[in-house]
C-alpha cells in the first residue's frame, strides 16, 4: 500500500468533493475582506497542478523544497503538492532574516525555494549562490510565479509511492550550541501521529477547526492541518491571529488549537464568554507551558477545560491530556499521558529509570520519533540513548497513574509566544558586535509571551555600548521574535566558583521586569 501521507489525507476527504474544505476569515494585508471558499476538490486539483510542475522540473528524488512565505491557503496546497510528489517539505518561519535563511539553504541544499514576491531579490540571490536551480514566488494574495508556472499543468496527478520511512519534511530546530539542526520527519511519523490524535481527541463528523497558527511549525502545519484534513473537517482559516475576530467565528466552529499566548489574548477580550463558545467542543493548547491561571480563567469564563498536550519538532506529539472522560481528567499544569503507541520514560543523570513521582529527563520512543538530524549523524547519536530512546531535553515527572508533568528543561531554551529561542544563538550574534566582550541571554516571565528574552551585555575595556543600538542591530540580523525585549549593559556577569555564568541570578534579578 502507498504510505505517502497525502494518500492517507486524501482518503479522509469527504465523498462530496464540492463541500467547503477551507474558508478564509481575513484578507491579505491591506486588501478588503471577501471570504474565499476552497472545496476539497480544489485542494486536490490545485495540489495536483503544483505536484505536476515539480515532476516536470525533473528534480532529483527526495529534493528539498524550502518555503518561506506568508500564510495562505495556497501555501497549504503547496505543502500537499510536495507530499504527493514525494519530495521533502522544508518550511521556514517568515520572520527569518538573511543570515538565517542563508544557513538553512546552505545546509539543506533545496532544489526549489519558494519565497514571498517581496523577498525574491535577496532570497533568489542566496539560493542561486548555494546551487538551488528554481526559485518561485508565492504571495499571500495568490500572486507570484509558482501558481503561474503551475497553471498550465494537469489537475490530475498520481500520488508518488512512498514507504513509511521515506522522508516527508525537514523542520529546523535550534540547538543549545546555537546552530540549527534539521529534524527529518517521515511519512510514517506524521501519519501515525495524525491517526492517533484523530482517535484520542475524538475528531468527528461535523467538526470545524479554527486555524489561526502559522504553518511553518509542527503545531499549525501538522497537528492542526493534518487533524482537519484527515478527518475531512472544514477549516476557518486566519492568515494572522486576531483575538476578537477569532472569538467572533467560534459560533461556527468546534475545535481550536493555540499556543498559550493565543488564549491569554482572548481572555483579554470582553466578547469571550460562554455564549461565544457554546458550539465549541475542544480547546487544545501546546508548544509552551500553559499557566494554571490561564487554564483556570478559561474554565471560569467559557465553561471549557483546555486540553494541554506536549510535542516537539523531533517527535510531533508525545503526550496529551485526555479528551474522553473514560481516559481520565484534564488537569491544568500537566501534559497528560503518553499517547497510545508512544513510550515515555523519565531517567536520572546516571541513566536509571526514575521511580514514579521522581524528577528526571524525559525520553520518548515510538513511531512518531524522527529519523535523525539532516546530515548530522553525530548530533543524532548524541540525542538518542544506547537503547534507542530520544532525549527530549525536557525535565519532568510521571505520577503513579502515568500522567506527565514538565517541571523544567535541561536545555538552555526560552519559549516566547510559542517560538523557541536558544540563548546560545543570540549570545553568539551579540558577541560578534564590535565593543562587546561577552553576553548572557535569559528568559523572564512575560504576561503575554509567557517568557521574554532579555540580554545582559558586557563591553570590552574602553568601549561604550548602547542598549537601543544593540536591539536595532539585532533586529536586522535575526528573526524579530528572538530579539531581546530589553538589553542591559553591565560591568560584569555573575559567575560561580568554576567561572560559569550564573543565569539563575540574572533571571532572579530581572524576573519582575514585565510583571
Ligand atoms: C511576535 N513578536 C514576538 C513574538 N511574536 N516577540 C516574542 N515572541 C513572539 N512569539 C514581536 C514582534 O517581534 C514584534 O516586535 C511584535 O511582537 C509584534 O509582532 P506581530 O507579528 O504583530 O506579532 P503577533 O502577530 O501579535 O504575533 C504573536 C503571536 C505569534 C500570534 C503569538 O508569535 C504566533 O503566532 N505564535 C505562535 C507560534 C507557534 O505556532 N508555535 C508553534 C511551534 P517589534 O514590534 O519589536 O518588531 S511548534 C512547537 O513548538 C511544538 C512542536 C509543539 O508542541 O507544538
Ligand atoms: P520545538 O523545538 O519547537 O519543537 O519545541 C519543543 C519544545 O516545546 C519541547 O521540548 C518543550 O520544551 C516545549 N513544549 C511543547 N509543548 C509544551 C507544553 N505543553 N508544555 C511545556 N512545554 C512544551
Amino acid at each position: 500500500m502507498n504510505q505517502n501521507l497525502y494518500a492517507a489525507l486524501r482518503a479522509g476527504f469527504p465523498a462530496d468533493l464540492d463541500a467547503v474544505a477551507v474558508e478564509t476569515a481575513d484578507a491579505p494585508a491591506g486588501q478588503p475582506f471577501a471570504p474565499l471558499l476552497y472545496t476539497w476538490g480544489d485542494l486536490d486539483r490545485a495540489s495536483a497542478r503544483i505536484a505536476n510542475l515539480l515532476e516536470f522540473l525533473e528534480l532529483p528524488a527526495q529534493s528539498r523544497i524550502a518555503v518561506q512565505v506568508d500564510k495562505s491557503v495556497e501555501n497549504l496546497i503547496l505543502y500537499l503538492a510536495v507530499l504527493r510528489s514525494g519530495h521533502v517539505y522544508l518550511p521556514l518561519n517568515n520572520a527569518y532574516q538573511a543570515a538565517e535563511i542563508e544557513y538553512f539553504i546552505g545546509n539543506a541544499e533545496p532544489a526549489v525555494v519558494v519565497c514571498s514576491p517581496k523577498n525574491f531579490g535577496w532570497i533568489s540571490k542566496v539560493a542561486f549562490l548555494k546551487g538551488t536551480q528554481h526559485v518561485f514566488t508565492l504571495g499571500e494574495d495568490r500572486s507570484g510565479t509558482l501558481l503561474e508556472r503551475a497553471a498550465p499543468h494537469s489537475d490530475e496527478h498520481t500520488v508518488a509511492p512512498r514507504a513509511a520511512d521515506d522522508l516527508a519534511a525537514i523542520l529546523y530546530t535550534s540547538g543549545t550550541t546555537g546552530r540549527s539542526k534539521g529534524a527529518m520527519l517521515t511519512h510514517g511519523n506524521l501519519l501515525s501521529n495524525a491517526q492517533v490524535l484523530q482517535r484520542y481527541w475524538g475528531w468527528k463528523a461535523g467538526d470545524v477547526l479554527i486555524h489561526a497558527l502559522p504553518i511553518f511549525h509542527v503545531h499549525g502545519l501538522f497537528v492542526a492541518s493534518h487533524g482537519a484534513l484527515l478527518n475531512g473537517s472544514k477549516m476557518i482559516w486566519f492568515s494572522r491571529y486576531e483575538p476578537k475576530a477569532t472569538i467572533a467565528r467560534m459560533a461556527e466552529a468546534t475545535v481550536f488549537m493555540g499556543v498559550p499566548t493565543l488564549y491569554v489574548r482572548m481572555l483579554g477580550e470582553s466578547s469571550l464568554n460562554r455564549a461565544a463558545c457554546s458550539k465549541m467542543r475542544l480547546f487544545i493548547s501546546g508548544s509552551a507551558p500553559l499557566l494554571t491561571e490561564t487554564f483556570q480563567a478559561w474554565k471560569e469564563r467559557t465553561g471549557h477545560t483546555i486540553l494541554e498536550r506536549y510535542g516537539m519538532s523531533e517527535t510531533v506529539m508525545l503526550t496529551s491530556n485526555p479528551y474522553h472522560p473514560k481516559d481520565g481528567e484534564r488537569k491544568g499544569g500537566t501534559v497528560g499521558f503518553a499517547l497510545p503507541g508512544v513510550g515515555v520514560r523519565v531517567r536520572d543523570d546516571q541513566g536509571a529509570e526514575c521511580p514514579r513521582g521522581e524528577i528526571g529527563g524525559i525520553e520518548v520512543k515510538g513511531p512518531n520519533v524522527f529519523a535523525g538530524y539532516w546530515r548530522m549523524p553525530e548530533k543524532t547519536r548524541e540525542e538518542f540513548t544506547s537503547d534507542g530512546w530520544f532525549k527530549t531535553g525536557d525535565v519532568g515527572v510521571i505520577d503513579k497513574t502515568g500522567r506527565v508533568t514538565i517541571v523544567g528543561r535541561s536545555k538552555d531554551l526560552i519559549i516566547s509566544g510559542g517560538y523557541n529561542v536558544y540563548p546560545a544563538e543570540i549570545e553568539g550574534v551579540i558577541n560578534d558586535m564590535s565593543g562587546v566582550a561577552e553576553s548572557a541571554v535569559v528568559g523572564v516571565p512575560h504576561p503575554d509571551f509567557g517568557e521574554a528574552v532579555v540580554a545582559v551585555v558586557i563591553a570590552q575595556p574602553g568601549a561604550t555600548l548602547n542598549a537601543d543600538s544593540i536591539i536595532s542591530t539585532l533586529k536586522a540580523r535575526i528573526a524579530n521574535f528572538k530579539v531581546p525585549k530589553r538589553v542591559f549593559v553591565q560591568s560584569e556577569l555573575p559567575r560561580n566558583a568554576m567561572g560559569k555564568v550564573q543565569k539563575n541570578l540574572l533571571r532572579e534579578a530581572h524576573q519582575g521586569l514585565f510583571a
